[in-house]
């Protein structure tokens, strides 16, 4: 990756904020003399608002509810710490909108929002309970602050605006009706269909108001769901990748003092805890060919818009890998195939991003890396992203060390060109690459190890806790995918 994309990338959240923030004003100034001619050509809404002469309500009072109560959700999903800077954005482009509206003699300078602090009242007493229902009376709850029918009404609200308002604008049609102080009167229809202004002004707000209904469904989304499921052959380290992605979830928790809880799975916590020991050893053993084991947890990935990111798999034992692609072909020979396999095969076709690993220490001792059957199931299974992922590259690392005399955590984004560089000489992996589209590159991702007396790779603890790499990378880029 070059200098100018990495910082991009870095600061993607930033540049984002600042797309949005100039996004909402374009919206709100253009759009809201849209909205503001719409009710003055309207007839179906204003009738609907004229129902209130059948029970004698002002026009002045239904704004002023009506106001108060958006701005009451508003309010609400400021305070939300998820969507507080949506929330302000949105905040910003009403107040753009209303003074929009102003200028055109509606709403504000026609209510007087002191002389029926009653009804502004009301109407944010009516948001809070609509928004925020008991939650927001549990001030204390140690759950995370998360107000998201507040979201959903305002989003709900503001979608149904533009759409009226857009119709409104374009369409007219007959409407017979007249609804004037306890009484409806049929009037003669003076006009027929027609669809009013020019095509490209149409075409622009059609435009507009869709972009704008795509931004707000963006504000007011909480969850990004991912379903995984990770591939490799026996022993290539998928258990241990899975334990080390929510360890560094776990840690960036524990950091951020983050409200939102990670909910991992038993299977998981299982797992974690045989790598929790003080000795000397990995303690995960190889995962048993009938044993399926669900992992599960979630993390909140970003800052400025955070978001919920569900992380699952199916964890199965390493000697299925080459029996998945005739399952999923429907090519199996065998009648029956075991149900461990079936099961696996079904997860592999509902997943959205597939985890490919390619077993670092394979490479080096040049063994086979028994990866040819991701070829099948990539091409078997169109359509999902691909996530090429090289686990154990702590000895990758210390050849990195070795030669450049740099350190691989430290120097990361050079230390994972390295690794592509390296890997990329074999063919298989090439072939790999270039099947998983031409942007995809290889992610190391290691324990740190020592080589204990006996020889062996050993993962270092330092108070029982292990350290991981890559892993910090491999979640920001899992959720922004
Ligand atoms: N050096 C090093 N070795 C690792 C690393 N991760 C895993 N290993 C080694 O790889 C072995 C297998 O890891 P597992 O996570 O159990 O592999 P698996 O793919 O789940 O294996 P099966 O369940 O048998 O299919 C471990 O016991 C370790 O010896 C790593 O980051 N660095
Ligand atoms: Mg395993």
């Amino acid at each position: 990756m070059s200098g100018p994309v990495r910082f991009v990338m870095r600061n993607r959240e930033k540049f984002l904020l600042v797309g949005y923030a100039i996004a909402i004003l374009i919206f709100a100034s253009l759009l809201s003399p849209m909205l503001g001619q719409a009710w003055q050509r309207a007839e179906l809404t204003r009738a609907l608002f004229q129902t209130r002469l059948l029970i004698g309500l002002s026009l002045e009072i239904i704004a002023v509810v009506l106001v108060s109560l958006f701005f009451g959700l508003l309010g609400l999903m400021i305070l939300d710490t998820k969507k507080r800077f949506q929330g302000v954005l949105l905040f910003v482009g009403s107040i753009v909108g209303l003074l929009a509206l102003s200028s055109m003699g509606l709403l504000l300078p026609n209510i007087d929002l002191f002389g029926n602090i009653q009804w502004v009242a009301a109407g944010l007493v009516v948001g809070g309970v609509v928004g925020g229902g008991r939650s927001i009376l549990d001030v204390n709850s140690n759950g995370p602050r998360e107000f998201r029918s507040a979201s959903r009404a305002v989003y709900f609200l503001l979608s149904a605006l533009m759409v009226v308002g857009f119709l409104e604008y374009h369409l007219e049609y007959p409407f017979p009706l007249e609804i004037a102080r306890n009484e409806v009167v049929m009037e003669p229809v003076a006009s027929e269909f027609a669809v009013v202004g020019e095509s490209s002004e149409l075409l622009m707000n059609a435009v507009l108001v869709g972009a704008f209904i795509v931004t707000t469904k963006r504000f007011v989304q909480y969850d990004a769901e991912r379903d995984f499921f990770v591939l490799g052959p026996t022993g290539s380290g998928k258990s241990l990748f899975l334990v080390g992605a929510y360890l560094e979830a776990l840690e960036r928790f524990t950091q951020d003092d983050s409200e939102t809880p990670l909910n991992p799975s038993q299977d998981l916590i299982n797992l974690v805890g045989a790598l929790d020991r003080q000795g000397d050893g990995w303690f995960v053993e190889a995962t048993r060919a009938q044993e399926l084991e669900d992992l599960h947890f979630q993390y909140v990935h970003g800052n400025v818009f955070p978001k919920n990111v569900e992380v699952s798999s199916l964890d199965y034992a390493g000697e299925w890998l080459e029996d998945i692609p005739d399952i999923i072909m429907g090519t199996e020979d065998a009648d029956d195939p075991p149900n461990t396999l079936k099961r696996v095969a079904d997860n592999v076709r509902q997943a959205d991003t597939l985890i490919l690993l390619i077993d670092s220490n394979r490479w080096l001792d040049d063994e086979p890396l028994e990866i040819e059957p991701y070829f099948d199931i990539v091409q078997a299974t169109e359509e999902k992203n691909v996530i090429l992922i090289a686990t154990k590259a702590d000895v990758l690392a210390e050849q990195f060390r070795s030669e450049r005399g740099l350190d691989a955590q430290q120097y990361f984004p050079d230390f994972k060109e390295y690794v592509n560089e390296q890997l990329g000489t074999n063919q298989t992996v090439q072939s790999l690459l270039a099947q998983a589209g031409s942007a995809s590159e290889i992610h190391p991702v290691y324990y740190q190890t020592t080589v204990d007396d006996s020889g062996e790779r050993v993962p270092m603890r330092a108070n029982g806790t292990v350290t991981t790499v890559g892993f910090d990378e491999l979640l920001d880029m899992v959720g922004e995918n």
